[in-house]
């Protein structure tokens, strides 16, 4: 095995063969697992970040990702949260979601009933400049795939502008922790506390805390038994998504799938500019889209500290813990001077990624010095690989290239033992949850070869 020198971590060439094995490995030919125990299907936002990283490999492949991804995209628009392979041992499946006589699902294919977050035009975007430094075929490759996706894409975006965008704040509305893609973040405490099952909650064994070391870094039993109710409720009116809006005990504008949002609309919009591709009326769509999501993170920044916090929109109440997915101005650029700069050293700084116990100095999914902070579970403290990924990808974007670039290096530093662990924890930098773990295998190749 070969080793930096001295530091008894992989090097960035044995690495990315590392995590190159891990994407092939967990090829089923039509779509990588999000991982091969704990996860062994595919999800709507893995199978974005995953798509970047086959990029490295091949980019025909990486387009194949985002093919059948879209090919089990509902008649009204909708990308589910999960494809299914005909994997066992993963619940909820196919048959607890009940989606087999909704009529707005592909016939072909077996998907939840809920979404995740738009980072599917981001990526597409990332994957036609992987392309074109490659070689004048890939361009083509990639170039030509996006003429032929763009109108899904756009169709996707339209579904959310349609039925996701809460006015008047804006905010895009998540009806499911798992939409936000952060499941048990304590930014959801709140608004799940107002999630009360019901006697008639079909009865259910869970699978999840089979595929992890220690059951105690998943979401808990009282957590799932809401996550479970919150289907059955949108089982039981077809997922139709006005009435889900009606009828869901979770209502929650999310910032940081705004966020996202904003920039995927601008992403998509570029794409059809760039390509010439004749839709000029959906790209005038997307630009005022784009323009009225970055107004409502900006809108959600408190003042003063330019966090930008989650409204719970059935109680109207501000969700002001502070996780890493308050910094979504970052993401999108919604906010000017000082506020910019004020957030930026928040996020640098001892509270976060500055905290010196750290084992890398990344962002963690909740700011140790919180109440409740839990170095182990899952979205209440560890480090996210993928979400750091995020942040130095927009940072670079944004012109923040030293940060970005930093950020990029401890990332790395954290992925060097070559596990590609789900997440990280914080202060020892144990690898967590599952292992192999695909996007954390995607992003570790993006930060080796495309910067
Ligand atoms: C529920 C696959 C997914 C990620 C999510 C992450 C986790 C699922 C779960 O795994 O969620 O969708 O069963 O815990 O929270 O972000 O997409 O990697």
């Amino acid at each position: 095995m070969s080793t930096a020198a001295g530091s008894g971590r992989l090097s960035g060439t044995t690495l990315a063969a590392r995590a190159a094995a891990v994407l092939r490995d967990n090829d089923t030919g039509a779509l990588v697992t999000a991982s091969p125990k704990l996860y062994p299907h595919m999800w709507s936002w893995d199978a974005a970040f995953i798509a970047i990283g086959l990029a490295y490999l091949d980019v025909r492949r990486a387009l194949t990702e985002l093919g059948t991804l879209l090919a089990a995209q509902w008649s009204d628009g909708m990308l589910p949260h999960i494809v299914f392979t005909d994997a066992d041992g993963y619940f909820p499946g196919p048959d607890r979601w009940g989606t087999d006589t909704v009529t707005r699902r592909p016939a072909s294919v077996r998907t939840s009933g809920i979404c995740q977050p738009p980072v599917h035009a981001i990526a597409l975007r990332r994957i036609v400049d992987v392309a074109r430094a490659n070689s004048a075929g890939e361009a083509a490759l990639a170039e030509s795939f996006t003429a032929r996706a763009w109108q899904a894409l756009y169709r996707w975006h339209r579904w959310i502008a349609r039925h996701r965008i809460a006015e008047p704040q804006g905010l895009l509305t998540i009806v499911h922790g798992w939409e936000s893609g952060m499941d048990n973040s304590p930014r959801w405490d709140a608004p799940y506390a107002g999630v009360r099952p019901g006697p008639d909650l079909p009865p259910y064994v869970r699978l999840d805390t089979l595929g992890v070391d220690d059951p105690a870094e998943r979401p808990s039993d009282d957590e799932y038994h809401r996550y479970l109710w919150l289907i059955e409720q949108m089982r039981r009116v077809g997922y139709e998504p006005v009435e889900v809006l009606a009828t869901s005990d979770f209502r929650v504008g999310d910032v940081f799938s705004t966020a996202l949002f904003a920039v995927a609309c601008d992403d998509l919009a570029d794409l059809a500019d760039d390509l010439s591709l004749p839709f000029r009326a959906e790209v005038a769509g997307l630009r005022m889209w784009a323009a009225r999501s970055r107004r409502a993170v900006a809108d959600a920044a408190d003042p003063v500290s330019g966090l930008a916090f989650d409204l719970d929109l059935r109680s109207g109440e501000r969700l002001r813990t502070r996780t890493v997915a308050a910094f979504a101005p970052l993401l999108c650029s919604a906010l000017a001077e000082p506020l910019e700069t004020r957030l930026l050293s928040d996020l640098t700084g001892p509270d976060w990624a500055g905290h010196p116990g750290l084992t890398a100095a990344v962002p963690p999914s909740v700011s140790p010095r919180e109440n409740g902070f839990d170095p182990r579970r899952y979205w209440r403290g560890p480090q996210w690989p993928v979400v750091v990924w995020l942040f130095s990808f927009a940072l670079r974007r944004g012109g923040h290239t030293a940060l970005a670039r930093h950020w990029r290096q401890e990332g790395l530093r954290l992925l060097s033992d070559g596990s590609f662990g789900e997440y990280y924890e914080p202060f020892t930098g144990e690898p967590l949850g599952s292992t192999q773990q695909s996007w954390t295998a995607a992003v570790a190749l993006d930060w080796l070869c495309g910067w």
